[in-house]
């Protein structure tokens, strides 16, 4: 596998919410200019274009709530597939698409990640923990179940694909949560899965609180895979996301995350969540994302030795 191969595959799933939008996201993020941004850096950059899943027949879940099982389902094998093959060969970048399609991605590089006798970590950049269960939410968005299935939780055989590798919940780190519902709670109280909310950020500063994780990772030898949801942003900076909270990472404290993620060298896929391009205001969520990925893939302005903070 070559670290400085981008692989572009475009997820453009939109059933894992009800607020239309989501599945314009790939072709935002090309007419932003990922690619050449990528390619800017002097790395090798190859779009596979957008996944088309096989549709797979899933039976009624008992929770009235729930919409787009069918399509999450489809989706998510398709995605396990993609993101297991592809991080053979170099770093994938999801382009989303709604969360659920981290159902698939995660899955997919756990898988390969025990076939290579590596333990997979996560870094979950968002206001939400998407821990939800099939049984538990109350919207039926399955973009807030997406941890909740990657980490083992019950209640999602027979209608997601069987997991081949559970992630360890200690081995996920969320950082931006501010938003988290009630049963989300119970399940983060229990589950040891370290969690640095807002005002961590404002009491510690982000550098020092990833930096630590990025420790852990490289004491393990572990893979790590990164999901970044539009939300984890200021509202303000990145209005074009269908779940917008108050109160979100600065554009300085994104930079310095992705930065300092680029300086770890232990990022092996990408996933770029929750753009809704409709609620968009003249691409600038889109290009903010794309400058966000382009700095946790290359490092640009200047050579300097790794944590220089
Ligand atoms: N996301 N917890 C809320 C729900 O509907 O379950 C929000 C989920 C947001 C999902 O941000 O990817
Ligand atoms: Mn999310
Ligand atoms: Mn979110
Ligand atoms: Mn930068």
């Amino acid at each position: 596998m070559d670290p400085r191969r981008c692989i572009l595959i475009g997820a453009p799933v939109q059933a894992g919410t009800r607020r239309l939008g989501c599945d314009m996201g790939p072709s935002a993020y090309r007419a932003a200019g990922l690619g050449p941004a990528l390619a800017g850096l002097g790395l090798i950059v190859e779009d596979r274009g957008n996944l088309a899943p096989e549709p797979v027949s899933v039976p009624p879940h008992p929770n009235p709530a729930i919409h787009g099982l069918p399509e999450v389902a489809a989706w998510t094998a398709a995605l396990a597939d993609a993101a297991d093959a592809a991080a053979g060969e170099g770093v994938p970048i999801f382009l989303g698409g709604d969360h659920s399609l981290s159902a698939g991605t995660v899955s997919g590089i756990a898988r390969r990640a025990a076939r290579e006798g590596r333990p997979l970590f996560v870094l979950w950049l968002d206001a939400h923990p998407d821990l939800h269960t099939l049984d538990t939410t109350t919207s039926g968005h399955l973009h807030g179940v997406p941890m909740a299935y990657a980490t083992g939780a019950p209640g999602f055989v027979g209608y997601l694909p069987p997991l081949a590798a559970p992630v360890a919940p200690e081995h996920v780190c969320m950082i931006g949560l501010r938003s988290v519902d009630p049963a989300e709670r119970a399940i983060l109280r229990d589950a040891g899965i370290r969690v640095h909310d807002m005002r961590a950020i404002d009491e510690s500063g982000i550098g020092l609180l990833l930096a630590a994780f990025l420790d852990g990772v490289a004491a393990a030898g572990g893979l790590l895979h990164v999901s970044l949801d539009v939300d984890f942003l200021e509202p303000g900076i990145a209005p074009g996301v269908g779940t917008t909270v108050p109160g979100g990472a600065t554009f300085r404290e994104a930079h310095l995350a992705m930065e300092i993620l680029h300086d770890s060298g232990l990022v092996r896929s990408l996933d770029l969540v929750e753009l809704n391009p409709f609620l968009d205001e003249r691409g600038r969520t889109a290009l903010l994302m794309t400058d966000l990925a382009a700095s946790l893939m290359g490092r640009r302005v200047l050579d300097r030795p790794t944590r220089s903070f």
